[in-house]
């Protein structure tokens, strides 16, 4: 089972002309087939609460802090903050996880396959019951 893990991507530039950040190649542990971003999020809102079957992203916060709760089935709970727009958060297929954003955060992911509902698991206690079966 995968776990979830940070990616430093290259960080190219200096501080008087700004920076570029490129995730490409190696450095990606799938295919890119979706890009998506999330912005404006209140801080008091919590967003996700599910895990998926099939998808694994990574997420960038391109500006701004997202706190990242995660849980893989059967293993404790782990936290990221990712403040910084050349670091990346890999997140395996059935890795339960929450994000809470600064206000002036923008997240990008990064993901290997399009939106389906259907890869969606949004119910905890299902989250818990399928993960002992697959990974018992
Ligand atoms: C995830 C975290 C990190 C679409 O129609 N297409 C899309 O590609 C996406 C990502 C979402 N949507 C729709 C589905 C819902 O009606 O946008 C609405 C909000 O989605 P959701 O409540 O799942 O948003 P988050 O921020 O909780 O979760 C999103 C991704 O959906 C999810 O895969 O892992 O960001």
């Amino acid at each position: 089972m995968d776990t979830p893990y940070i990616i430093q991507f290259p960080k190219i530039g200096k501080t008087i002309e700004g920076y570029i950040s490129v995730a490409e190649n190696d450095l990606l542990p799938f295919d890119v087939k979706r890009v998506y971003w999330t912005y404006f999020t209140p801080e008091s809102i919590s967003r996700g609460g599910h895990a998926h079957h099939e998808l694994e992203q990574i997420l960038v916060a391109v500006a701004g802090k997202i706190i990242v709760t995660t849980r893989m089935p059967g293993e404790p709970e782990q936290k990221f903050a990712l403040d910084s727009a050349n670091q990346g958060l890999y997140m395996p297929k059935y890795c339960w996880h929450t994000m809470q954003y600064t206000h002036n955060s923008v997240q990008m992911c990064i993901a290997n396959m399009s939106y389906q509902e259907s890869d969606y698991i949004r119910d905890y206690q299902e989250f818990v019951s399928l993960a002992e079966v697959i990974f018992k």
